[in-house]
């Protein structure tokens, strides 16, 4: 329905190294589907004579390409429910390209990540790491302060205050000792 000789495409891969290229050892998506749309005679997106071409899917060389293009603006999308959730866009997920009659335009790339890169040591990330520092910082105060409150309560009645004052030079002492602020560390 449309004449026209222009070319949008092209990749769906893996970018291991992260540079937004897809390099030729980096591994490529195979049924991720791309959809293009031309803005039409207006030019303008979102318009009454907008068009929607046909779903173009990846093969196992992770290439889409739409072909017999007609001049115009172009806007061309990753459907990311048609790639594995377990990978994550790093690039651009939509493409805005303006044709001129029998432009070639294969830049049209769309790069993931395995998302293992960040940590590839521990696989904890440093958000999680921070949370359960602050919990142990929080968790050992309480203890500490637990141990000092029970420690002067069975100080403070019964035998242990007879137990400490006979162990100590003299009662008074002793009571001097605790009103200075007891026991430190
Ligand atoms: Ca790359
Ligand atoms: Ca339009």
């Amino acid at each position: 329905m449309f004449g026209g000789t222009g070319v949008i495409g092209d990749t769906v891969w893996v970018d291991t190294d992260g540079d937004g290229v897809p390099d030729d050892d980096e591994p490529r998506i195979a049924g991720a589907e791309v959809t293009l749309v031309w803005a039409g005679l207006d030019g303008v997106f979102g318009t009454a004579d907008d068009y929607l071409f046909p779903v173009a899917v990846t093969g196992g060389d992770g290439l889409y390409r739409f072909d017999g293009l007609p001049p115009g603006a172009y806007r061309a999308s990753i459907r990311l429910s048609s790639v594995d959730p377990e990978l994550a866009p790093v690039t651009v997920t939509s493409v805005d390209v303006t044709l001129a009659p029998g432009d070639v335009y294969l830049a049209g790339d769309f790069g993931f990540s395995t998302g293992t890169d960040s940590l590839p040591y521990t696989g904890l990330d440093s958000a999680r790491l921070s949370m359960i520092a602050l919990l142990l910082t929080v968790t050992g105060l309480t203890m500490l302060l637990i141990g000092r409150l029970a420690e002067r309560r069975l100080q403070a009645r019964g035998p242990w205050s007879l137990w400490i004052g006979e162990q100590l030079p003299s009662v008074r002492s002793a009571r001097a000792w605790w009103h200075q602020g007891g026991p430190r560390d």
